[in-house]
């Protein structure tokens, strides 16, 4: 058995899109991934998030779900459309809601951990090249500025932005996420913008608003190993690294772009000149925390057909039900090599989860035993960094609940809550119950 001490925080994670739904309630306009959702052939069977768990008029029953896991933190995002439906418009009634989310949180004494982007950028900016865009940079500010002008002293830590891999290469290169584009210069400027986004936000909490909020960033991070032991595969497995992790570490924190990635990169993008050279001093402001999201390692091989000569490997470990190995004692090899090669801050791992085809009992139990043994192996993996003194100082279950997991819809379920669609019902998995006693005990 290992212990958490009493400062290490135990929380649960959501993001709006995912879990809302109220698509045109209260003046909410319509996302990128509403305008994605709409492509045939974009999204599972034609899922979208227009209602999703309805979490948007079901709140406080959440609330009292999250309550009754006995977890300190909730961590959500804010719907930005919902905030700012047209350029320049404020919409009090879409910040109502989440002032009535906070305030049933914290009158249940869970802490708010609010993420200000999760992937739902307004169509309207999307429409005016949307990260693409520098212009991203003022529509991002004015945005930040206004939710902490309402929320800031209300919640208990900022994310900044979430997996901005994702919301870049996944949206604006590989086109498997919204707004669907393949374009390697795209995706470059979008990550860019959405990294210097980060900064500035930081930069104005801190300095406008002089408030001592925690502040950071969350990273989605997976440590890389070659398929085999031979040049072209370690060759691959560093570009692998540096398309997916190093891009976004080094800016953050070694305030510089990994050269040999600028060199690979240069195939496709002949002009950087939308960096500019004060962009970088942005980007690596300094925060209070790092945030991870972790759920898989990668086994990569050579493979000279494709963009970055690296494609994934074959893997013969356990898999979870989106195909991802499960990998907790590489978990802690990427751990390892942040401290030593990245960052001092506290590390918060910010996501960490799994999904499996789940059935649902006729008496309401579902038994989900291999994602209570994955969730108990990172946790495992966590309490033992910790005695190396590794300072990860809390952990974030993905997901609360089932929700809708982007181009795969609903299929894939990655909640220790059990979602049914049809009647909006909630149910615990076993998941759900040994984490309850997991957080009761501080033990695992
Ligand atoms: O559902 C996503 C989440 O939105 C971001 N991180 C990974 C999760 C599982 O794919």
């Amino acid at each position: 058995m290992k212990n958490f001490d009493s400062t290490f925080t135990f929380g649960t994670a959501t993001s709006s899109y995912q879990v809302e739904g109220g698509a045109s309630q209260d003046g909410r306009s319509p996302s990128i991934w509403d305008t994605f959702a709409d492509v045939p052939g974009k999204v599972y069977q034609g899922d979208n998030g227009a209602i999703a768990c309805d979490h948007y008029n079901l709140y406080k029953e959440d609330v009292q779900i999250i309550k009754e896991l006995g977890v300190e933190s909730y961590r959500f995002s804010i719907a930005w459309p919902r905030i700012f439906p047209e350029e320049g418009v404020y919409n009090e009634a879409g910040m109502q809601f989440y002032k009535k989310l906070i305030n049933e949180l914290k009158a249940n004494n869970i802490k708010p951990v609010v993420t200000l982007y999760h992937w739902d950028l307004p169509q309207w900016a999307q429409d005016q090249g949307g990260w693409v865009s520098r212009k991203s940079l003022i529509w991002f500010h004015d945005y930040a500025n206004k939710v902490f002008e309402e929320l800031d002293g209300l919640v208990d830590s900022w994310i900044t932005q979430n997996e901005p891999w994702c919301a870049a290469f996944l949206g604006y290169h590989q086109g498997v996420h919204a707004p669907g584009h393949r374009n390697m210069e795209e995706a470059l400027k979008a990550a860019h913008h959405i990294l210097v986004s980060h900064g500035q936000t930081v930069k104005l909490l801190k300095e406008t608003y002089q408030s001592s909020t925690p502040i950071g960033i969350t990273l989605n991070l997976a440590p890389f190993y070659s398929a085999g032991n031979n040049y072209n595969d370690e060759i691959a497995k560093n570009n692998a690294d540096g398309y997916t992790n190093r891009w976004f570490l080094d800016p953050i924190f070694k305030g510089s772009y990994p050269v040999d990635m600028i060199n690979l990169f240069s195939k496709y993008v002949h002009d950087f000149s939308f960096i500019h050279k004060e962009d970088f001093e942005t980007i690596s402001v300094e925060c209070d925390f790092f945030g991870i999201n972790y759920y898989s390692r990668g086994l990569i091989e050579f493979n000279s057909a494709s963009d970055f000569l690296f494609d994934s490997a074959y893997s013969d470990y356990p898999k979870t039900g989106m195909g991802w190995d499960v990998s907790p004692k590489e978990f802690q090899e990427l751990i390892r090599r942040l401290r030593t090669e990245y960052t001092d801050l506290p590390i918060i791992i910010t996501e960490n989860g799994a999904s499996y085809p789940d059935q649902l009992m006729e008496d309401g139990t579902i038994p989900d035993a291999e994602r209570t043994k994955y969730i108990k192996d990172h946790l495992q993996a966590i309490a033992a960094l910790n005695e190396e003194g590794m300072h990860i100082s809390g952990y974030f279950v993905w997901s609360l609940f089932d929700n809708f997991e982007w181009a795969f819809g609903y299929d894939k379920r990655f909640g220790i809550v059990y979602v049914d669609f049809e009647t909006q019902k909630r149910f615990f998995k076993d998941s759900a119950k040994y984490y309850r006693n997991v957080v009761l005990a501080r033990e695992v």
